[in-house]
């Protein structure tokens, strides 16, 4: 098992500042909660660093859309995120980076990728995805595809 009591309580931190930042409780109140969900939950949450490179080998690559990501793994599978934050993000060249608390899934085997049609430039060449849940090692998954609008794009590990 890759997560330990340290990373547990860095997790409950993390997301205590982030619930209390957007919905206003206080830290101390929404630890408390926090800390009681992710006791009963054990130990299935974990922390996944996700880096996303847009390909740069063509015209046009970089995205405006949406984009949501879905993790597999030997154990099952998180829910659907959509990668997002401030910035433009997803541009020809670029690498995004994201930090995803999910569902522990063992030992990654594939990784969904999906895009919707939002904004003027929405095509989409996606170069790679890495995936490391915190503590263990680094995966790869080779897409250099343009992704089809509304439907789910996989690249399998290795
Ligand atoms: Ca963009």
């Amino acid at each position: 098992m890759i997560v330990g009591p340290g990373f547990r309580l860095w997790a409950i931190t993390l997301t205590a500042l982030y619930l209390s930042h957007s919905i206003g409780y206080k830290p101390s109140r929404v630890r408390e909660y926090m800390l009681e969900k992710i006791i009963k939950r054990s130990s299935k949450t974990v922390l996944y660093r996700v880096s996303v490179t847009t390909a740069d080998d063509e015209i046009g690559t970089g995205t405006d859309a949406d984009v949501f990501l879905q993790i597999f793994g030997e154990k099952g599978n998180t829910s659907v995120v959509e990668l997002t934050k401030s910035g433009n993000l997803f541009e020809s060249g670029q690498k995004d980076e994201f930090t995803l608390v999910e569902n522990f899934v063992g030992t990654l085997t594939k990784v969904g990728i999906k895009r919707n049609e939002k904004g003027l430039f929405d095509a989409w060449k996606l170069a790679m995805i890495t995936v490391q849940p915190v503590g263990s090692l680094v995966y790869k998954f080779q897409f250099n595809q343009w992704i089809r609008p509304n439907e789910w794009t996989y690249s399998y590990e290795g």
